[in-house]
């Protein structure tokens, strides 16, 4: 049996989650049939738009792109996560420090990195670590450690699929099949918590995302996000079909040229659940943590375009307006990354000057954006923070400790701007090559 892709083994279980998540949060179903028609809409009036994400492979991609999210407790979760996610072609890329938003953990996020596999499926998992270190209260502190040593998140027939891949170089089916499955059961809800009543409570009183965190058997997917491109018609759909959305879109405002991340989350269920009885009789309680969350997608920018990105957002009045709204001009002061591709009448006319910008001028080349495929960090934060029961704590005093979370990791997470400056420095060779000239950008 020859094995099976990992790109497809990703695939299936991107599918798996979203059928879990649907049976499990019904909203998320409603989410999904809104943000399809919204997309199929926006596609059917703006030719350009359809055009270029064909150009890209958006297009394809578009309708099976979700990203979720996990919160793992210990260093040998996220090793163990590391290594499931890598049978998928996952790897860890960016490292995110929470602590700074008054969230005690800091993240990654396991996606796909090389274009084909992009242009296949880009499901992403952000994952956090708590960092148990951050809760002031030695007590609790050393409980909480104690809870988490004795779960075991990852089945035992997941462990032993994870190891047989490792060990063959990847899984043939049936193996594959299971190890979804398997896999699967890591982030599945489950209604009953693992600690007492008093217990959890306590976990409450530190941070609400220690109590999520702690109490449960695994790590539940949190929220399983949907991609649309026009975030703004979804946010306004949202009443007509019984979401209640937050106030507010995350990240840099609409533009004709979208850059980043935008998003907006509906707020968390509040849900029953059980803890163990005491003295026969059962003990029930209510937590919120899982929500919904769309998500609109644009340009990757340059080291100097988020420079630029991030004191706009950090000014008094968030004014984007400095940031030029023109993918010309967006390229031509290396603000963002763009992907080359001649065009037919590039490839016909025979071109001798390796000019890109007078190339594209002269319609031999073509340039389009190439898509921001992680997170922003403010994003985040304010995501956690409104579903995590409203009430914000303010920063911690630890820094970020990158070294700590790749230590727990078990190797270093990729720099997303180089992996950018990877695909558009390639683009640029292939569009030379298919030239038969050098370009100079
Ligand atoms: C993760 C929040 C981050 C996003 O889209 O920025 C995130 C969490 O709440 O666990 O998913
Ligand atoms: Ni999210």
């Amino acid at each position: 049996m020859p094995f099976v892709d990992p790109d497809e083994i990703r695939i299936r279980f991107s599918r798996a989650m979203s059928d879990m998540y649907r049976a499990e949060v019904p909203q998320y179903g409603a989410l999904i049939a809104l943000v399809q028609q919204v997309n199929a809409d926006t596609l059917a009036h703006d030719v350009a738009l359809a055009q270029q994400l064909a150009r890209t492979g958006e297009l394809d991609r578009l309708a099976g792109e979700r990203h979720g999210a996990i919160r793992l407790g210990t260093a040998d979760e996220l090793a163990m996560t590391r290594r499931a996610f890598a049978v998928m072609n996952m790897v860890a890329v960016g490292y995110y420090d929470l602590a700074a938003a008054g969230v005690p953990v800091h993240s990654t996020a396991f996606r796909p990195v090389d274009q084909a596999a992009l242009r296949r499926n880009p499901f992403r998992v952000f994952t956090s670590l708590l960092r148990l270190e951050l809760i002031d209260d030695p007590d609790l502190r050393a409980d909480a450690a104690a809870i988490l040593a004795r779960r075991e998140i990852f089945t035992a027939n997941a462990v032993a699929l994870i190891e047989k891949a490792e060990r063959d170089g990847g899984l043939a089916d049936p193996d594959a099949f299971s190890f979804v499955a398997e896999v699967l059961e890591t982030f599945r809800w489950h209604a009953e918590a693992v600690i007492d009543s008093v217990t959890y409570g306590r976990l409450l009183a530190a941070h609400r995302l220690v109590a999520d965190v702690v109490s449960f058997r695994g790590p539940h997917i949190n929220h399983l996000t949907p991609r649309t491109i026009d975030i703004d018609a979804v946010q306004a759909g949202m009443p007509a079909h019984d979401i209640v959305p937050k106030e507010a879109i995350e990240g840099p405002p609409r533009r004709a040229c979208p850059v980043l991340l935008r998003q907006t989350s509906f707020k968390a269920l509040d849900e029953p659940i059980a803890f163990p009885a005491t003295d026969g009789e059962p003990v029930t309680g209510r937590h919120t943590a899982r929500f919904g969350e769309v998500e609109q997608r644009g340009a990757a920018l340059t080291a100097r375009g988020r420079a630029l990105y991030d004191r706009l957002l950090a000014g008094p009045t968030a004014d984007f307006a400095e940031l030029p709204d023109d993918w010309d001009k967006l390229r031509r002061d290396g603000l963002a990354f763009f992907r080359y591709a001649p065009t037919p009448a590039g490839l016909a006319a025979g071109v001798k000057d390796g000019d890109v910008e007078a190339l594209i001028r002269a319609g031999h080349v073509i340039a389009d954006p190439i898509i921001y495929e992680d997170f922003l960090p403010v994003s985040a934060a304010g995501i956690f923070q409104s579903n995590l029961g409203g009430e914000a704590r303010s920063a911690y005093g630890a820094q970020a400790d990158r070294a700590a979370f790749e230590a727990a990791l078990g190797g270093p997470v990729l720099d997303e701007l180089k992996l950018y400056a990877e695909m558009q420095a390639a683009s640029l060779a292939a569009t030379g090559a298919a030239l038969g000239i050098v370009l100079t950008a």
